[in-house]
């Protein structure tokens, strides 16, 4: 049987296309990435969300990081993403869940609200009109999201406390490791390795998770 044809709208400084790209890679998928900025309206016609990822497989457009995987798992099951006892699944899912609606605004407070990590962002958008038009639009919208979901009404030094706090817990969960749930990667690890790359990235979350050698070997593991 022919392989799906599979187009990836995948925006290269989102933890989540991170997170879908490494799941890609892993499984081993191949795939056409496109820029989603050209093609924003339609996502938001078809999958509705208007977030990225959007994964078009035969025709079909999937959005959201985590049905974006459990369709590659249906379609790729080798390797697997999710293991087969029940308490590690949902301990697998529970680590996903935290990182990608927990630890995703740290990293967002620390590339977008925080001055230092905004001031290189105009230049990922680019000069063209549309790219700053998007530029200004997302800066309104992730700052609204950030002030509403309660990360940026929290002072600089508390936002730092859950930093450390995030940080501690991973590590904790790589002991014994190399995986947060032993020896294979599975799909929190996916999702740990999307907000802790993007995370590593800004100047603040860079020089945190710099100072933490477990998780900083686990992302060079994982890049690896
Ligand atoms: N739960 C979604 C989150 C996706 C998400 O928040 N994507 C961001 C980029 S990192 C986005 O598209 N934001 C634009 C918006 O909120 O309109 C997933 O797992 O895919």
């Amino acid at each position: 049987m022919a392989a799906p044809a599979i187009t990836f709208y995948d925006w290269p400084y989102s933890p989540f296309c991170m997170k879908v790209r490494a799941i890609l890679d892993h499984k081993g998928v191949e795939y056409r990435a496109v820029n989603p900025l050209r093609h924003l309206r339609s996502i938001r016609r078809r999958g509705r969300v208007g977030k990225v990822p959007a994964l078009e497989i035969d025709g079909e457009l999937i959005v959201d990081s985590t049905d974006i995987a459990y369709v590659l798992e249906a379609s790729f099951p080798d390797p697997p993403l999710l293991p087969r006892d029940p308490r590690q699944r949902a301990l697998c899912h529970a680590i996903e869940d935290w990182a990608d609606e927990s630890l995703y605004f740290i990293g967002l407070y620390y590339r977008w609200h925080d001055l230092e990590g905004r001031e290189p962002i105009p230049r990922a958008f680019g000069k063209s009109l549309t790219g700053r038009i998007a530029y200004r639009f997302y800066l309104k919208r992730i700052l609204g999201q950030l002030r509403g979901q309660g990360t940026s009404r929290k002072t600089p030094e508390h936002v730092n406390r859950d930093l450390e706090r995030h940080l501690e817990a991973v590590g904790e969960l790589l002991t014994p490791g190399p995986h947060a749930l032993g020896d294979r990667a599975y799909l929190c690890d996916f999702a740990l390795w999307g907000q802790l790359n993007y995370l590593s990235k800004t100047p603040a979350g860079g020089r945190a998770i710099e100072s933490r050698s477990p998780v900083r070997e686990y992302l060079r593991r994982i890049k690896a």
